[in-house]
């Protein structure tokens, strides 16, 4: 299913009047505080969120998986998936494959069909957390850390096929997310297993082409529930500062223990020019996955601020990072919730934006940390809403997203086409 043109504008010409007279009003009182409307719906428009090829259907937990019906059954229909997305919303202009869950068949094909959405391939993610049909030996206890040198070149030769499969469709990074660890005390060498997992992705490096990037994500626990091997922000630092300038550390949100302070993490990794990018979600408890912006909307905005913040000092765009979601949807529709992720992402942004930097650095300079906390949540406290709209409207996607896909009864239409029983491959 394709979205036209012409509907979306039909329908932004119903919301038109109202908007106008909302973007406006923000307008002049954001050129009250000097700040230029414009420059931050541009900076809107450049920002791009990839959708993971396994989120587009719904989720489950290990209890159970309800599925809703009209889910993509082919990397084609998932690419047809997120094409609905950025039509909608023009802010998702690109897919993260999950190898083997999503091999392309035909690369020229599926690059063809990506394009006719005006999307492209963001990083492809290896899988060594499961074992596969046919595969010879196990993940079990571990991939790239295993104590067998067998299962290690196993995996290893695995990332390898993923580069070679993302070199074909155009992507420039493997994204590495390893579940290693143990569960029990006594169960594995820290020491060894941080040599051999060393060891694993020095060679995958090398067979990164000149222009890649390596990124490898952190986890504090689960599949593991007693060590990890990358189990935090420090490791993965480490192993990025041995492996060279082509590694960057990936941030996942859900990754981290409870009140983990996240946005001097970023803050850090940016300082040290080592941050790869995001996968945003939202959590109350652990790696829960929620739609982002859900449960904890000020942490994100704080996490924008020093993202903004880096930006500057790095002389980066935003498209001098990876910004991807990765979330489950288990009680909603998958392709709402996402539309829901990227709106929570850009108003984040926007915040930051909006941000009198300037007065903050002079609060701090002089200790004044009630004037800091009140320029922070001046920012925060701003309606923002009619930026990010203006920003979808004005690169051709809707006022209304989420309004316009249950207008259209998108979601109806997908499964007379594909299904009321159809299961995306995925967790
Ligand atoms: C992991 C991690 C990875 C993702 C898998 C599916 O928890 O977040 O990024 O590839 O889930
Ligand atoms: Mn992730
Ligand atoms: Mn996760």
């Amino acid at each position: 299913m394709r979205i036209e043109q012409q509907k979306i504008d039909q329908y932004n010409e119903g919301l038109l009047s109202r908007h106008n007279n909302q973007f406006v009003f923000l307008k002049e009182q954001l050129g009250e505080q000097g700040i230029d409307a414009n420059k931050i719906v541009d900076a809107l428009e450049a920002f791009q969120v990839a959708i993971p090829s396994w989120a587009l259907g719904t989720g489950g937990t290990r209890f159970g998986r309800f599925s809703g019906g009209g889910e993509p059954r082919s990397l084609e229909e998932k690419i047809e998936d997120v094409g609905l997305l950025h039509g909608l919303n023009r802010s998702s202009g690109s897919i993260s494959l999950h190898i083997p869950w999503d091999i392309p068949s035909n690369a020229g094909d599926v690059m063809n069909l990506a394009s006719s959405f005006d999307l492209k391939f963001d990083a492809v993610n290896s899988n060594t957390f499961q074992d596969q049909k046919d595969q010879e030996l196990s993940y079990k206890f571990g991939s790239l850390s295993h104590v067998d040198p067998k299962v290690r070149k196993q995996a290893v030769d695995h990332n390898i096929e993923v580069i070679k499969y993302g070199k074909d469709l155009g992507s420039k990074a493997l994204s590495v997310w390893l579940s290693d660890g143990s569960c029990f005390p006594g169960q594995s060498n820290f020491v060894k297993s941080f040599q051999n997992t060393l060891e694993s992705l020095q060679e995958i490096y090398a067979a990164l082409p000149d222009d890649w990037k390596v990124f490898v994500e952190y986890k504090a626990y689960e599949p593991n529930f007693y060590s990890t091997v990358i189990q935090d922000w420090g490791s993965s630092l480490l192993f990025c500062q041995k492996l060279g300038a082509k590694a960057d550390v990936l941030v996942d949100l859900g990754h981290h223990l409870p009140n983990a302070n996240i946005e001097q993490i970023v803050a850090t990794l940016m300082m040290e020019g080592r941050l790869a990018g995001f996968h945003f979600n939202d959590s109350k408890y652990g790696d829960d996955d929620l739609t982002v912006g859900s449960i904890r909307p000020y942490m994100l905005f704080l996490i924008f601020v020093e993202l903004v913040e880096g930006m500057k000092r790095a002389g980066k765009g935003s498209d001098g990072f990876a910004w991807m979601i990765d979330a489950s949807h288990n009680v909603k529709d998958p392709l709402e919730d996402l539309l829901q992720s990227v709106e929570a992402i850009l108003l984040s942004y926007a915040q930051a934006l909006i941000l009198d930097s300037k007065k903050l650095e002079i609060a701090r300079a002089e200790n004044d940390v009630v004037l800091a906390q009140q320029l922070l949540q001046n920012a925060f406290r701003t309606d923002v809403r009619p930026l990010v709209r203006e920003a979808m409207r004005q690169s051709g996607g809707s006022l209304d997203p989420i309004g316009l896909f249950r207008n259209l009864k998108v979601r109806s239409e997908l499964m007379n086409e594909r299904g009321k029983v159809t299961v995306a491959t995925g967790l």
